[in-house]
């Protein structure tokens, strides 16, 4: 397969080399050596240390990273131990319906899975990656990879893997409103909007989003100019062809929202979250993007089959952005705006 084919939709590679952080940086201070338990619905509940894991059946298996912010790294060979095999170590009950993922993280990070997907996908507990240990901010010593699922459920630091009879939703999917399933093939980004349709009619008309958790909001195509949406939460919030000139946006979270042929001219997107947010099409004369986190963020799409996103974003020398913000643009990306901005 080339690596157009291995792209799921709405996704582009990372530069070569570069593996983008999200998430937490870093784990719980450190509690003595590490260890990873199975606990739950299982007739023998187990711990092992680092060493006991690199003594198991030792599996290498590439793995292609797809992340709901709209960036992929294709072909990681990560070396670790089978889930299945921890697994039968501890015997599953006959009611063990699905795995929890908890993180030695100060927010005890978790994620969850069905059992059977779990196994059927050859989830692995990943010590190594492209032949040497995983660093501390990916996950090291050791993180969950779910091959062929967003990457959000492949929990970094794992401590502990509860077998359990109901699912408990994981970190993302009950906090930002993830898809629980998180298959990349159908992209399924975002579940649940955090306000009803007669929510979203109030707030709109009454414009008060500072600080507000609007998730998932659809605004597409309404005159918001001058909107005060400060450290707002707006995930996946459609603003296509909103009028948002000198809309103030700063510090707001706005990973994967979409502002496809919005009118931007002047709006602060400073230190903002827009990871794998979508601008193909803005007008972003005079938007200050300055301190803003912009890893997997597009402002044009190649061969795009939409008209909102037919056009490349308006940027030029009036656009603000800072070099580290540039620096974290996805190559195409990056392109684009370094000239844009000349
Ligand atoms: N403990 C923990 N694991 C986590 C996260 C997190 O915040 N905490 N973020 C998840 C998300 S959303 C992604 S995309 C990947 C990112 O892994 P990376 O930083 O190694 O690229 O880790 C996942 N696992
Ligand atoms: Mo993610």
């Amino acid at each position: 397969m080339t690596d157009r084919e291995r792209l799921p939709p709405g996704q582009q590679l990372a530069a070569p080399g570069k593996w983008p952080l999200v998430g937490e940086r870093l784990p719980a201070a450190d509690d003595g050596p590490w260890t990873v338990s199975i606990a739950g619905l299982v007739a023998e509940p187990r711990t092992w240390s680092l060493g006991e894991l690199r003594s198991l059946r030792w599996i290498e298996a590439v793995a292609d990273i797809h992340c709901v912010t709209r960036w992929s790294k294709l072909g990681v060979r990560f070396g670790g131990v089978l889930l299945a095999d921890l697994l039968s170590a501890t015997g599953p009950r006959a009611d063990a319906r699905f795995v929890s993922f908890v993180a030695h993280s100060a927010r005890e990070h978790s994620t969850s899975l069905p059992l059977a997907d779990a196994i059927e996908l050859r989830t692995m507990i990943a010590l190594d990656a492209d032949g040497e240990q995983l660093s501390t901010e990916h996950g090291g010593p050791a993180r969950v990879v779910v091959p062929g699922r967003y990457f959000y459920k492949s929990l970094k630091w794992l401590r502990r893997i509860d077998v359990l009879a109901e699912d408990r939703l994981g970190y993302w999917e009950a906090e930002a409103g993830y898809h629980n399933a998180a298959d990349p093939w159908r992209e399924q980004r975002f579940l649940v909007a955090s306000l009803t349709r007669q929510e979203m009619r109030e707030v709109l008309a009454a414009r008060s989003f500072a600080g507000r958790d609007l998730r998932s909001l659809d605004a597409a195509g309404h005159e918001l100019a001058g909107l005060d949406a400060r450290g707002a939460l707006l995930r996946n919030a459609d603003f296509s062809r909103a009028t948002l000139a000198d809309a103030d946006f700063t510090g707001a979270n706005l990973s994967n929202a979409h502002f496809a042929a919005a009118n931007l001219r002047g709006a602060s997107f400073h230190n903002a979250d827009v990871e794998g947010a979508d601008f193909a099409g803005a007008d972003l004369r005079g938007a200050d993007f300055r301190g803003a986190s912009l890893v997997g963020a597009t402002f044009w799409v190649p061969n795009s089959s939409t008209a909102d996103s037919a056009f490349p974003a308006r940027i030029d020398r009036s656009t603000q952005f800072d070099e580290r913000s540039l620096d974290d643009l996805l190559p195409e990306q990056a392109q684009f705006v370094r000239c844009a901005v000349e």
